[in-house]
């Protein structure tokens, strides 16, 4: 992949491009509690964005999706969002860059990858954090990565309209090999966990279903958050977001929250519970108890913050039918994309084949399943000799 990516960059551009890697994530568990100032448990995966890059020593920067098989043009000097959907998440990040006061010269790009567009993998953080990195590599513009992720994320606010959290392009950039890494979205303190996965893998299953309402219903959780917290700030002034509230302090005010907002509170506080549990449980080695709080962190995603959709219920309830997965849980912001699973590798190719057969009955579609290896963060990459490994 990377190779031909590099191919394409020669014949539309003809000179030798500078390659960077960069990388889909997935969340074991920590949902929707970025943007509440609290911890998220992700991880960088195999799943990637490449990009072959160089200035063209032009006022315009031109790009070439591989996915999307198009190319478009713009003025460095006149960035602004664009009709093209999928060139607002680089103009985005050019558009930060330039805030911060670094000059963009022109340049070219081709770029195009593995993860699967959405599925709940981030592949919108891999293109902003992928393009940021190699914008402050080849105009040595010595940003540090922590700024990187958040233009990344700003791009995305202003150019994609989510109003994300910073959990997916900080996993993008801060990725460690067969780690995952406890983010502190408050003081952006964050620790690696060893992924001991000797004997378990990471298995995604894709549901196929687009997160079409994904946006619209992302933007209203945040906003459901924030009112939850101005209730309680009344009465608990040190309470700024979710992180700082407790259940005892909901269960007291319960009757001046609308019911809502209070589910949306009650499943917030936990789960930032759970992300602490599940770390400690981590630590001690104890993937029984680490699975089980993945289900909780779905039973709350579903029914309490009502972001999953029947085709990802189905898949948990299945995973929960056999000894063969640890724990298995919706991933992302939700309506669709991919469950995420801890299964016994010695179990692995039954599991795919139950789950699969049991999806494809259930709603006519053939499940498609990734094993998600656990990889570093956004970097420079090589061209590969040919037939040597494609993602
Ligand atoms: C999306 C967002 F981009 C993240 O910031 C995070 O909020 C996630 O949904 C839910 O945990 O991936």
């Amino acid at each position: 992949m990377i190779n031909d990516i590099v191919s394409k960059f020669k014949e539309l551009y003809s000179q030798e491009p500078v390659i960077v890697r960069s990388p889909g994530r997935v969340n074991l568990i920590g949902e929707h509690t970025d943007y509440n100032n609290g911890f998220v448990l992700p991880a960088a995966i195999n799943k990637e964005i490449y990009f072959a890059i160089a200035p063209n020593g032009r006022d315009t920067f031109r790009a070439f999706s591989c996915d999307m098989g198009e190319s478009a043009e713009f003025n460095i000097s006149n960035i602004k969002p664009s009709d093209i959907g999928w060139a607002n998440y680089l103009l985005g990040v050019v558009a930060q860059l330039q805030k911060a006061g670094h000059t963009v010269s022109g340049f070219d790009l081709v770029f195009g990858g593995n993860v699967p567009i959405g599925a709940g993998l981030s592949s919108s953080a891999a293109v902003e954090c992928g393009l940021a990195f190699a914008l402050n590599h080849i105009y040595e513009f010595g940003v540090e990565r922590f700024d990187l992720v958040k233009m990344a994320q700003k791009a995305e606010h202003e150019y994609a309209g989510v109003r994300c959290g910073i959990m997916d392009q900080f996993a993008s950039m801060f990725g460690k090999k067969n780690h995952a890494v406890k983010l502190d979205c408050r003081s952006l303190e964050y620790e690696y966990y060893n992924l001991d996965m000797a004997d378990y893998r990471i298995v995604l299953c894709d549901t196929q279903v687009k997160h079409s309402l994904a946006s619209s219903e992302y933007n209203t959780r945040r906003q459901e958050c924030e009112t939850g917290v101005a209730v309680l700030h009344k009465h608990f002034p040190q309470v700024t977001s979710l992180r700082d509230a407790t259940l005892e302090m909901l269960e007291k005010h319960r009757n001046e929250f609308d019911p809502v907002v209070f589910k949306r509170c009650t499943y917030v506080v936990s789960e930032n519970n759970r992300v602490e549990e599940a770390c400690k449980a981590l630590e001690a080695g104890d993937m029984k108890t680490f699975g089980e709080k993945m289900y909780a962190s779905h039973n709350g995603l579903q029914h309490n913050y009502e972001v999953s959709c029947p085709e990802l219920d189905f898949l948990v309830e299945q995973a929960k039918k056999t000894e063969a997965v640890l724990g298995a849980r919706m991933m992302g912001g939700g309506f669709g994309g991919c469950t995420i699973n801890i299964v016994r590798l010695d179990m692995l190719d039954e599991f795919k084949k139950q789950i699969g057969e049991a999806y494809q009955q259930r709603f006519d579609v053939q499940l498609k399943t990734y094993i998600a290896e656990i990889v570093d963060g956004s970097s420079l990459a090589t061209q590969l000799e040919p037939n040597s490994i494609n993602y």
